[in-house]
């Protein structure tokens, strides 16, 4: 029997930041106001699906490592970016990896129940919020429903005259057994940038396996992919649309000791697949122009 008082949702602070944790019949969920990020999704009886470091920190103005951010109004290093979105920088010192927004408080427009279900809407508005040294205005809506699976949908409207040039991307944390053991599906076929390797184009052979530091930029990537998880006997899969990019992450041992927030054996229990708008697959809107990314996350046993 299922617990009647179910949906709840309760605000809180964690550390500085306000936070909301929604709780369902299927699963819990904790999400902050700033950069409207995820922090950490878990279905009932099962490991976390989303990824969040046990050294994040949770301070104004500070990337929370873990959870999905949301990288906008570019993904990576401005620099790495087509000349478009570089053109749309106006300059400054203001530069940090994945765009302008993860830091920043969202508007909380609205937390609804939908039966079971929840969804929790957040906006940010360009127009009243400037961004240092990108002064375009845009409309950001993000949608985060929580129901069997976890939806989330990011939507980007032109609200200025002239088109913007974007890059983006919802830089997903998956929680793995062990990186070593886990495989992604759905790839196969597509090429990719390798960036570790000064970003030669390569193709996908078969499903993706780790045995190292891995950073790469798929494209032409189908509406469908999955991480493959045999010792906790599920499959995480990932449902998207408006998107045909994707970054697939992992940043070993080396790299570990150099991130932020991440224990130097965190490597072993996580995994990002992005699901992006980027290099080839950049972003160009039309004054009035509105663009949706949508990923839908569901847990599946094998
Ligand atoms: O998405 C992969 C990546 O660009 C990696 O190169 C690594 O830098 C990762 O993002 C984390 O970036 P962050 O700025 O969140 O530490």
């Amino acid at each position: 029997m299922y617990d009647e008082t179910l949906p709840t949702v309760e605000q809180l602070e964690v550390d500085e930041l306000v936070c909301w944790r929604v709780h369902t019949r299927h699963a819990e969920l904790l999400v902050a106001q700033q950069g409207a990020q995820v922090l950490s999704y878990q279905p009932h009886g099962e490991e976390p699906v989303i990824w969040l470091s046990d050294q994040a920190v949770y301070q104004k103005g500070k990337a929370v490592r873990g959870g999905v951010p949301v990288c906008w109004p570019w993904f990576g290093d401005l620099r790495r970016n087509p000349a478009e979105i570089q053109g749309m920088h106006r300059g400054g010192p203001i530069c940090p990896a994945h765009g302008l927004v993860r830091e920043r408080e969202w508007d909380l427009l609205g937390i609804d129940s939908e039966g079971p279900a929840v969804r929790l809407e957040f906006a940010l508005d360009t127009s009243k919020e400037p961004l240092p040294g990108w002064p375009h205005c845009a409309q950001l809506k993000f949608s985060i429903l929580l129901d069997e699976n976890l939806q989330l949908a990011l939507s980007t409207r032109n609200t200025g005259d002239s088109p913007l040039a974007l890059s983006q991307a919802l830089h997903s944390y998956f929680t793995v057994s062990d990186i070593r053991e886990v495989e992604v599906e759905g790839l196969d076929g597509c090429r990719y940038i390798e960036t570790l390797e000064d970003w030669q184009q390569r193709k996908q052979q078969g499903n993706i396996v780790f045995s190292g530091e891995t950073d790469r930029i798929y494209l032409e990537t189908s509406r469908r992919m999955a991480i493959l998880d045999r010792a906790w006997k599920r499959r995480i899969q990932l449902e998207v649309s408006g998107s045909a990019s994707a970054v697939v992450w992992n940043p070993w041992i080396d790299k570990s000791k150099r991130l932020s927030q991440f224990a130097e054996d965190a490597w072993q229990g996580m995994l990002c697949i992005e699901t992006a708008r980027v290099t080839d697959d950049f972003l160009v809107l039309r004054p009035g122009e509105e663009h949706r990314m949508e990923l839908k996350v569901t847990s599946k046993p094998l």
